[in-house]
């Protein structure tokens, strides 16, 4: 196979080198060697070399030339414009289905019907049902719990109207999206909507085509996205902070090792509660194991290491390095990012695949449907095969590699770390923004890419803007990242920020990185900015607020999705890897001006990361010019806090004699 990169050229996580020179030594393929065997093509991509559509078989038509025009006449405007909204129609549909899923499942565990399942956080069904406007006096929490499943249920299918949490959101922003005419009515209709005017001979106006995108991924972010998280919240438990690990070296060499894999938490739960069973571990030791060793792959891995505190075998690009270790009885997965290439390399191995999802079935893999009233039995089952496959091991590598990290900062729990259970606000983070000691927020997140050094740019943009006084908050793959890297703990905050933003750390004791979740939680930052432009201060409307959003190695169609809600919601986002409509300046130029203008936010691709950081701080810095705020000064803070004590302590000690005298 050729090698066109070294193995620190395609990733700068020592454990995930160690597992990609197993491989070779194996002869096995990688997502990391099939990218440089597979080259990108420059005109699917859509870049300056030309673009494609294959929206009607009188094509495919490849425009490369200037003025070029489809059998049909279509532009490369429209094509550019086509293809971003149908990408962003998947995006939606998936996120929007995950959230369909757990609302299934909170009516069946309302309705007694879901075995293991039930509402594990009463505080934000309470909250959930208020913003539903569900009646809670005196009433039992199942019955309230059906209801709001049911009302979430009704957002899928709504075809008039305006989505419930839409009001949610700062009054201004709504306003906006209004005149704009991107008000999603209801889930499914937005995703159909885009669907239908992107097909051949529909819309081929290219910033009306870019609306319907924006409605649609408006109707994730603040429909379908948003709903996965608070009912998720609801079942499991709303996140708070815990002591977590990172990376390979979470696999054990002496257990059982199960790797949940995917997105949804809601088998992953119940896998998480049978590996607890003693009557499972006593079966795993008669097998000759220690015990049972849960770890996690993406999203999956995010759900239950910020709830359950599982470890995180890593992200995307782990998910072959993790079978390459020999160590993994199980690979569970359920819903998206799950390569194709799984089920034979495990077969290389003793691994059983097993996917679980109505949706997922995989050629090669063991399918063992999920069945939501059944699900803590069918979890036993799962378990069981992964025990019962211990006795298979053959040799093993696993990297003695893990990070610290500590996840867990939801919504709530931020509003409760800054003010305590007397006073929950955000009131010090506005205070530490507009002083300046906090620069302003950066949110880093989405996948790896195999095209790409896997976490070089998501390393490079957390390490350079901690160091100046940026706060950072990570969801998805970005978040594991970081993560790998010695961001996500307490101490990162005294080694790696500017003194602005240790000092604010110090004060209350938060990492200067705040894992906020998997990729549907990227809507907890979306409630987050909306309570800061609350509490006063930083203007009254999301795009106020001085924050950037960050994807520097994004891969999935969810991406563009997140991406094009963040900046309808007010925020600028800068995308890394290749831009998907480089080849029109006019979508360029509508994604950018146009969509500044009417919503304040927009959506740029960068590939450079020091450009991605300079546009970051430039966005801060002009969004603080607006707001009045003191141009932000480096120098100005860090004499206080820890930092002083330690300065005070590192002095010559202070004797006895010096401060009473030789007497
Ligand atoms: Fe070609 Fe037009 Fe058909 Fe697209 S829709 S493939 S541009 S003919
Ligand atoms: S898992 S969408 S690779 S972040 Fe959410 Fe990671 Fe991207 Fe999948």
């Amino acid at each position: 196979m050729a090698r066109t990169r070294t193995n620190a050229q395609r990733s700068i996580d020592p454990a995930a080198q160690q597992m990609l020179i197993r491989a070779d030594e194996l002869s096995l393929s990688t997502a990391f060697t099939r990218a440089e065997v597979m080259a990108a093509c420059p005109i699917g991509i859509g870049s300056s070399a030309g673009i494609c559509c294959k929206n009607c078989f009188m094509g495919p038509c490849r425009l490369t030339k200037d003025g070029q025009v489809g059998v049909c006449g279509a532009t490369v405007e429209t094509i550019a414009a086509r293809n971003l909204a149908r990408a962003v129609a998947a995006g939606s549909a998936a996120h929007s289905d995950h959230g369909r899923d757990v609302a299934f499942t909170l009516l069946a565990a309302a309705e007694g019907q879901a075995q293991g399942y039930e509402v594990r956080d009463v505080t934000k069904l309470m909250a959930v049902a208020r913003k539903f406007g569900i009646p809670t006096d005196k009433r039992a929490v199942n019955d309230i719990a059906r209801d709001v499943a049911n009302k979430a249920i009704a957002q899928f299918g709504q075809q008039t109207g305006e989505l419930i949490y839409i009001k949610t959101a700062p009054k201004k922003r709504q306003e906006l999206w209004k005149k704009y005419g991107v008000v999603p009515r209801g889930i499914d209709r937005e995703v159909v909507d885009v669907l239908h005017r992107t097909h051949m001979g529909d819309d081929q106006e290219a910033e009306h085509i870019l609306k319907g995108a924006i409605r649609c991924a408006l109707s994730d972010g603040w429909g379908g996205s948003m709903i996965a998280t608070d009912l998720s919240d609801i079942l499991f438990g709303t996140p708070s902070p815990r002591v977590g690990q990172v990376n390979l070296g979470v696999l054990k060499d002496d257990e059982v090792n199960i790797v949940l894999h995917g997105h949804e938490p809601t088998l992953s739960e119940m896998i998480v509660r049978a590996a607890g069973e003693p009557e499972m571990i006593q079966y795993a030791e008669s097998k000759g194991a220690k015990g049972i060793n849960l770890a996690g792959i993406c999203c999956t891995s995010n759900e239950i290491l910020l709830r359950q505190g599982v470890p995180s075998a890593g992200n995307f690009l782990h998910q072959e390095l993790a079978l390459l270790t020999g160590a993994v009885e199980a690979m569970v997965v359920d819903v998206q990012c799950i390569m194709q290439a799984l089920p034979n390399l495990a077969d290389k191995f003793h691994t059983k695949f097993i996917t679980t999802s109505p949706k997922v079935k995989i050629a090669g893999g063991l399918h063992m449907e999920f069945d939501e009233h059944r699900a803590l039995d069918q979890a036993r089952e799962i378990v069981k095969v992964a025990i019962d496959n211990y006795p298979n091991r053959g040799a093993i590598t696993i990297p003695d590699i893990t990070n610290d990290i500590i996840p867990g900062f939801s919504q709530e729990y931020i509003n409760y770390m800054l003010g305590g259970t007397y006073r929950p606000s955000f009131r010090p983070l506005n205070d530490a923004i507009m002083s300046g000691r906090i620069r302003g927020v950066a949110a880093d997140v989405g996948c790896n890419n195999p095209r790409a050094t896997q976490d070089k740019s998501h390393e490079f943009l957390v390490r350079e803007l901690l160091k100046n006084d940026v706060l950072v908050v990570q969801t998805g793959c970005g978040a594991l990242a970081a993560a790998k890297y010695g961001y996500s703990v307490g101490e990162a905050a005294l080694e790696f920020a500017g003194p602005g933003l240790r000092e604010v750390c110090e004060a209350t004791g938060m990492p200067p990185v705040l894992h906020m979740g998997s990729c549907v939680d990227n809507t907890r930052i979306l409630t987050v900015l909306t309570q800061m432009a609350a509490e006063g201060g930083l203007g009254d409307d999301i795009s106020d607020v001085p924050a950037v959003g960050l994807a520097p190695e994004w891969m999935s169609e969810k991406a563009l999705a997140i991406g094009v809600y963040a900046a309808a919601s007010g925020a600028s986002v800068i995308f890394g890897i290749d831009s998907p409509v480089g080849a029109s300046d006019e979508v360029v130029r509508i994604m950018t001006e146009t969509w500044e203008k009417a919503l304040g936010g927009k959506m740029e691709f960068v590939t450079s990361d020091e450009e991605m950081l300079a546009k970051t701080l430039a966005h801060i810095d002009a969004k603080r010019a607006s707001l009045g705020l003191p141009v932000y000064d480096a120098a100005k803070f860090g004499s206080s806090g820890d930092a002083r004590i330690r300065e005070l302590f590192a002095r010559p000690a202070v004797t006895a004699e010096a401060l009473y005298g030789g007497d």
